[in-house]
């Protein structure tokens, strides 16, 4: 688990690295190196349930993180991403993941990346079972747009402390209702 874990923030070291030099920043900008990551990890079990259609694995909700590594366990389908106000169903890939852009990196990037809408839903007859791994900034920064960044449509987003970030998101209900709006100028 802990070699897993290690190997992961390196892969989330590497994606945010890559999507910072795309902004023409520097590749630490978006993560700080892996020592001083956070990074937490949820391990989904959903059974299956005759009445599939009644009931919701996990509601819509946005990642209040910077990014999201996620494994589909088994080939059974249960991710959905919401595209062009429809959900899209995301069919899993085995020893693939899904990476899943997070609120801080919409924050920190001025909504050039986006913070991705999804759910889980349940199978009648199949079990579906997840590990995701959120990725975050560390500690004692503050949660807002890069300074470096070429502010070309204004700022759209709040600076806050990112312990206060943190209580806010613990706050929020998993609704559908993103962080972001709060955050939002
Ligand atoms: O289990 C899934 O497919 C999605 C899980 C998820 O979105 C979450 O744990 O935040």
């Amino acid at each position: 688990m802990e070699k897993y874990s290690m190997e992961l923030q390196k892969v989330a070291m590497c994606l945010t690295g890559m999507m910072a030099k795309n902004l023409g920043l520097e590749s630490e900008i978006l993560m700080k190196p892996v020592e001083n990551c956070i990074q937490t990890m949820r391990m989904n079990y959903y059974p299956p349930c005759p009445h599939a259609e009644k009931v919701l694995g996990l509601s819509p909700h946005f990642d209040a993180v910077g990014l999201t590594l996620l494994v589909q366990v088994n080939e059974v389908n249960g991710l959905h991403i919401k595209k062009d106000e429809k959900w899209v169903r995301i069919k899993p890939i085995l020893g693939a993941f899904v990476v899943n852009i997070g609120d801080v990196i919409e924050i920190m990037s001025n909504g050039i990346y986006k913070s991705i809408e999804h759910r889980a839903v349940i199978n009648t007859d199949k079990e579906h079972l997840s590990i995701e791994a959120f990725h975050d900034p560390e500690y004692g920064t503050k949660t807002g747009l890069l300074p470096d960044l070429v502010k070309e449509n204004g700022v759209k987003y709040k600076t806050i402390d990112y312990e206060d970030y943190l209580i806010r998101s613990s706050n929020i209900k998993v609704d559908g209702k993103s962080l972001l709006d709060k955050m939002k100028l």
